[in-house]
């Protein structure tokens, strides 16, 4: 059996490794046509996971590494799950699967199908993507429109928008970013959630705000928020880090029925750089964050002298807004556990 080369994917400008587990196979149903929604047909998928393997060799250690079984477990169990129309969607999903899992920065996913109907002889027929964890989105199911300008394609050209939204900046710039949410264990949700962030490829975070218990402003009778703020560094364009925002707000289970409502996990960028704009899905500053105590409490033990573009510093704004509703609960936060 030949070993495919499959381009390496760049993390910070270093060369991931590839685990690769190859032809999978499966009976499955995905198809247009109705005879193969029926009778099913083979179906086989390769998977490419590009992680770092050198502390899992290093200390020869399963636990520091992916591994393969897992890989393909998750790949076949999507391959041989519910139908779809397309291969694409079924690589989609695959692709999503994968990267859901720890140390997984980017994965490559062939879907194949060599009985498919077709009216000619042929060896095989497939489709082949490349996904990575710069689309947050990835996780985003269709309630909150997944694509979000996204190409998905880590080597696609970046090109100049008219939208200010959709351009990314020329050196990575500061942001941002609230959290907050008041359903489950809400400190351990934005722990992950700084994990998730840093992970993406095109946003550091840098450091956290005080963390806050904060009564509920609007919305319906609920419980108390926690509320932080955090520092990012991003080279992402303004909608690609909403994208990836709500991407992690998805993977904690947010759900969106009341405006206001109870949340496991709201991430709201406050401010990137020094732009100030409004497009329809993203508004930057954001329009609220200067009259809430619920950020700028948290923010002014952050960063008091960052100039809100069009607002004033995050300290002046903090002490005219004041305290009302907002309670310290851990000045150094995140700390080790
Ligand atoms: N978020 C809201 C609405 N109300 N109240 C508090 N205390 N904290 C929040 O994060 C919050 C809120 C909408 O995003
Ligand atoms: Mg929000
Ligand atoms: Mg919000």
């Amino acid at each position: 059996m030949t070993t495919p080369t499959i381009s390496p994917y760049l993390k910070d400008g270093v060369e991931l490794d590839q685990i690769i587990v190859q032809g999978i196979r499966v009976t499955a149903f995905h198809g247009v046509y109705q005879p193969e929604k029926e009778s099913g047909q083979l179906f086989l998928a390769d998977v490419v996971a590009h992680v770092s393997t050198r502390s899992a060799a290093s200390k020869d250690d399963l636990a520091k590494t992916v591994n393969y079984s897992d890989i393909a477990d998750r790949a076949a169990e999507v391959l041989g799950g519910d139908p779809n129309d397309l291969l694409e969607t079924v690589a989609e999903h695959i692709a999503r699967a994968i990267l859901e899992m720890e140390g997984v920065h980017c994965v490559d996913v062939v879907v194949h199908k060599p009985q498919a109907p077709l009216h000619v002889e042929f060896r095989d027929v497939m489709v082949k993507i490349r996904r990575d964890l710069r689309s947050g989105a990835l996780w985003a199911d269709k309630r909150i429109g997944s694509s979000a300008g996204l190409s998905g394609d880590p080597f696609a050209p970046r090109v100049h928008s008219d939208d200010p939204a959709d351009n990314p900046p020329v050196q990575p710039v500061v942001a941002y970013l609230a959290l907050g949410g008041n359903v489950g264990d809400v400190d351990t949700t934005f722990r992950e959630a700084l994990w998730e962030l840093h992970r993406i490829p095109g946003i550091m975070v840098q450091r956290a705000s005080s963390l806050f218990r904060t009564r509920p402003v609007g919305g319906p009778d609920q419980d108390d928020f926690l509320n932080a703020v955090v520092e990012i560094m991003t080279a992402m364009a303004p909608r690609e880090l909403l994208a990836a925002c709500q991407g992690i707000e998805v993977l904690h289970g947010r759900e969106r029925h009341v405006e206001n409502g109870p949340r496991t996990l709201d991430l709201d960028i406050l401010a990137y750089g020094d732009r100030a704009f409004a497009a329809e899905d993203l508004v930057v500053p954001h329009p609220r964050a200067t009259e809430r105590a619920f950020v700028l409490q948290p923010w002014a033990t952050l960063a008091p002298h960052y100039d809100v573009p069009g607002a004033g510093t995050v300290e002046s704004l903090a002490t005219a807004v004041g305290t009302e509703g907002v309670e310290l609960v851990q000045a150094q936060w995140p700390a080790q556990q």
